[in-house]
């Protein structure tokens, strides 16, 4: 890839409404958007989906941005790169920081999808037309998250999930399961539970939730192993899995069931796409994970969830779900609960400069 620059853009949205989990809830989203250009003038855009604060890895976006700015870019800069399937390789003697690299690699793979005039999921191995849509409630408040997912399943959403901790699990999910008793619903923990739990967790079978979403330790996957062995719902786990190993060793100790891939959590495409190979060999069904992400990161997650071992409705909602308008054109749109793969080269959407423009806060441009 003859790339000639690369671009930063912090970017800063309100949501529509507050995504809350027991850890804490979102109000307003920073991102950052790459844009790497090459010297044809195809421009390859990525992602950085960290936080503003740490409460979901140890990465923030200014942490991301000083990555990006003094050690990735620098390294992309100094050696080059082939083939984004090199950007593993390249980016090694940088410990972890997967969101980081992710935003950088995510680029590369857009890039080198635009160069070869073709999707970016056909370029990955993607075989699905069109990928089942589904959605997160993040409201307490339970007459308001019955209406919320009223007016969602209205929408066409093939499956929606929750969250729970032990203050508010029973009485939430049971209270969902009376108005909607063959909904696909799932919960997500996030890491709200310990193994004392393990009642309170087998207690919640009878709801006949799809699975339920990382309920111990965010770095665990011991005990969950242990809890797994004595409940029914399947086990998901989400921050536990952050490379390809962790997935196999997962796997290997009967820790979960099921895994939700996010490409940022796991250093980017290639890896993502290693993990998704090694669970369709072992049979472990994968789903394509959310994080309340702008229309960039949905689009590479609309690619990677068009490979045949995503077999499950992930968190890809549309661009409407989070905001009022996206950085994105076209919005990203949810019609009969499907979204369309698209067709044209690369992510098949462009930014909406004017719509970006609006909400930076912060850009910087390394020439190389
Ligand atoms: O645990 O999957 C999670 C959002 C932010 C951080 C972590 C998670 C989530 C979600 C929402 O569940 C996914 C989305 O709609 O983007
Ligand atoms: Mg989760």
């Amino acid at each position: 890839l003859d790339i000639k620059a690369v671009n930063l853009s912090i970017i800063k949205m309100p949501l529509k409404h507050p995504f809350t989990t027991h850890l804490g809830s979102v109000t307003e989203r920073e991102g950052i958007i790459v844009e790497v250009e090459d010297s044809n003038g195809f421009i390859g855009y990525g992602e950085g989906v960290a936080f503003s604060s740490p409460w979901y890895t140890e990465e923030t976006v200014q942490t991301s941005y000083h990555m990006l700015k003094d050690f990735l870019v620098p390294l992309l800069k100094k050696k080059g790169i082939s083939h984004p399937d090199g950007a593993i390789a390249l980016f090694s003697s940088v410990r972890r920081n997967h969101m980081a690299k992710a935003a950088l690699e995510t680029a590369l793979w857009d890039l080198q999808a635009k160069k070869e005039g073709i999707p970016l999921s056909k370029l990955i191995g993607g075989t699905m037309e069109a990928i089942p849509a589904g959605v997160v409630v993040g409201n307490p408040n339970l007459p308001e998250a019955l209406k919320q997912i009223e007016g969602y399943l209205e929408q066409g959403f093939k499956r929606v999930k929750v969250k729970i901790s032990p203050e508010d699990d029973y009485q939430y999910i049971s209270g969902i399961r009376k108005q909607f008793p063959d909904l696909p619903l799932m919960a997500d923990a996030n890491s709200a539970y310990s193994l004392k739990d393990v009642n309170r967790l087998k207690a919640l079978d009878e709801y006949g939730l799809l699975m339920i979403e990382q309920p111990l330790g965010f770095d665990d996957i011991v005990d969950h192993a242990k809890l797994q062995a004595q409940i029914e719902t399947p086990i998901c786990l989400d921050e536990s899995i952050v490379t390809f190993d962790d997935a196999r060793k997962a796997v290997e100790l009967g820790s979960c069931k099921v895994i939700n891939i996010k490409i940022g959590r796991v250093g980017g495409i290639g890896e993502a796409k290693r993990i998704h190979d090694y669970c369709v060999s072992k049979g472990i069904p994968v789903w394509a994970g959310g994080m309340i992400e702008f229309g960039i990161s949905r689009a590479h997650n609309i690619a990677l969830a068009s490979l045949p071992g995503f077999t499950i409705p992930g968190d890809i909602s549309g661009s409407d779900r989070y905001w009022e308008q996206d950085i994105i054109e076209p919005e990203i749109k949810v019609h009969n609960g499907m979204i369309k793969v698209p067709e044209s080269p690369g992510i098949g959407f462009e930014l909406n400069r004017e719509r970006l423009k609006e909400v930076t806060v912060f850009e910087d441009r390394f020439e190389f």
